[in-house]
């Protein structure tokens, strides 16, 4: 490393200190704390970020500002690596000690020796880019500036400020841009709502949805979804949908409303109640990469018939698999008509045990991974057609390149030889949904016309829907404790390794139960520990949770639990 750069590195770093008593480490999705808290953490991530770009050959890298689903006092950060996709879980140790370095002499030691191991052309032709994107949170703004003078503490590094987007469009965006694809947000939503247009045009003549079915009512959290899904109604003029929570009319991001509150809670969020019986409702989260709908069943009480995750994935699951039988039926001599796709699906142990019975008895291969969406993404890209999704909404669809490269000779060789034929059609019906769906991330908003446009495709309801199985009654608290980093788990999160002896007292309490099923895993954005537990009734359901957060107190310190 020059003079120059070392003495920048030096005088920029002496403007971010860490704050006393602060560890932060690099968790499920990003550093996330009290946004008080995260100038030094935002700055030293914009470093990071520079220093990847020019790992990767000069290729853009994203910087999300975004504590998602989190109060609105916190903030968070996270990297897109070229590809879109979360940051390589490689560079994780380093990023944690980069937010950790005590001062600045040690920062530039870390980075002066993190240079050298990864072979980094601090000097080279190439200049690191990056596009930095931030949600509707207020701390947002000075972050911005915190992680831009990051970014050009590297000399040559350029930041992009891409304003306030959704988590899933920065990742589009970065996806996009190192494809070589036009990249800005207009394009964002030219894509998908060609794409969705191109679905809803080739749904069959036969399929009928009421009127009532036509119309959607979203969610918005009170974040930047409702803002962007407005942008897109306007696109997409025809389509019938009322978004509420916006966060225009004076609500709080994240409070009383949005997806990790309806899901958890399965209560209708804020603005929802008894004049939307019966309607077709979906919720995004704060930074709009989760999506899960609901209906509320009756005038009597704000409950909701939840449609989480699980049910997204088996409805994106059945379309895909009706597209491909259509698509290998009366196959030709031809040999580019012979690909066997591999169609998998990927869940965590949130994954309701009903759904899981139901997708095996789809005939679909069902892998699990520990919660998220970096250790999903990686297995279902394992797949030519991956599908995963949390329990908490989300998740996407990714293809491979073969495939797709394969499916798209398949759909010129029927376009020449049966134009019109339930073959061509298939195909093209798949190659809509790998540019509708976003294949860098979990979208809610690309997500939320996918299962519009299959909702419309199927002539269903989302009673319909719902009742493609049953979930067996489930419970989610979260428990304070001393040190949520004293629990470790094994085998996608459903064992507990560690405090010795807890797993058995977790499976004592499950044989009580039938149908039982509980787990514990600490949280990878709040401080807590989060206990699952289903039963074949709610009331089993609750005394296991109830039992097994208790279990959490005695083992691991003091604490109430709490939903
Ligand atoms: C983030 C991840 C999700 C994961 C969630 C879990 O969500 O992106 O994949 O499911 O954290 O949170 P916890 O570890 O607290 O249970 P988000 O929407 O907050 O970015």
């Amino acid at each position: 490393m020059n003079e120059d750069q070392r003495s920048l590195l030096l005088s920029s770093s002496s403007r971010f200190p860490l704050p006393q008593g602060v560890r932060l480490s690099y968790g499920t999705a990003g550093f996330r704390a009290d946004a008080a808290l995260l100038e030094s953490t935002v700055y030293r991530v914009g470093i990071l970020a520079a220093l990847r770009s020019l790992k990767m050959d000069g290729s853009v890298i994203g910087v999300m500002l975004t504590a998602s689903h989190n109060r609105v006092s916190d903030n968070g950060v996270k990297i897109a690596d070229p590809s879109g996709g979360m940051l390589s879980q490689s560079w994780e140790p380093f990023a944690d000690a980069l937010a950790n370095a005590p001062t600045s002499q040690h920062l530039l030691q870390l980075i002066t020796k993190f240079v050298e191991k990864e072979n980094i052309p601090l000097e080279g032709v190439r200049r690191a880019e990056i596009m930095l994107g931030r949600d509707t949170r207020p701390s947002g703004e000075s972050l911005l500036e915190a992680a831009k003078q990051g970014i050009s503490s590297i000399l040559g590094a350029v930041a992009i400020d891409m304003g306030i987007v959704t988590t899933p469009q920065l990742h589009w965006m970065v996806r996009a841009r190192n494809k070589g694809i036009k990249a800005s947000e207009l394009d964002y939503f030219e894509q998908l709502s060609s794409s969705f247009r191109c679905l809803v045009g080739l749904i069959p003549s036969g399929s009928k949805i009421s009127e009532v079915d036509e119309k959607l009512v979203v969610d918005g959290a009170n974040g930047v979804g409702g803002e962007k899904l407005e942008v897109l109604r306007k696109v997409l003029d025809g389509m019938v949908v009322e978004i509420r929570n916006s966060g225009k009319d004076g609500g709080v991001l994240n409070e009383g409303v949005g997806a990790d509150c309806v899901q958890k809670e399965k209560f209708a969020p804020s603005g929802f109640g008894s004049q939307d019986v019966g309607l077709r409702c979906a919720s995004l989260d704060g930074d709009a990469d989760r999506l899960v709908y609901f209906s509320v069943p009756s005038k009597s009480c704000n409950k909701i018939d939840l449609v989480d995750g699980d049910k997204i994935l088996s409805l994106f699951a059945i379309f895909i698999k009706e597209q491909l039988n259509t698509l290998s039926k009366e196959g030709s001599e031809n040999t580019s008509s012979s690909y066997h796709a591999r169609l998998g699906v990927v869940q965590t142990a949130y994954a309701n045990g009903a759904s899981i019975d139901y997708l095996k008895m789809l005939g679909l291969e069902v892998v699990f991974t520990p919660t998220g969406v970096k250790y999903l993404h990686e297995k279902a890209a394992e797949y030519d057609i991956g599908i995963y999704f949390e329990a908490n909404g989300h998740g996407t669809i990714i293809f491979s390149e073969s495939f797709l490269c394969w499916l798209e000779a398949r759909y010129q060789e029927l376009s020449s030889v049966s134009k019109g034929s339930e073959q061509q059609k298939a195909a093209l019906r798949l190659l809509a949904v790998s540019k509708l769906i976003n294949q860098a991330v979990g979208d809610a908003l690309s997500g939320l016309l996918l299962v519009e446009a299959i909702l419309q495709h199927m002539g269903w309801s989302i009673q319909r829907w719902s009742e493609l199985y049953k979930d067996l009654p489930s419970r989610q608290l979260k428990v304070k404790v001393v040190d949520r980093t004293a629990v470790i788990t094994a085998n996608a999160e459903t064992v507990v390794v560690r405090p010795l002896g807890f797993q058995e007292a977790i499976n004592a309490e499950t044989a009580k139960h039938p149908r039982g099923r509980s787990f514990i895993r600490p949280s990878g954005t709040e401080d807590v520990i989060r206990v699952y537990a289903e039963a074949s009734t709610q009331e089993a359901a609750d005394s296991l949770a109830n039992s097994v957060a208790r279990l959490v107190d005695q083992f691991l310190g003091f604490g109430s639990s709490q939903k």
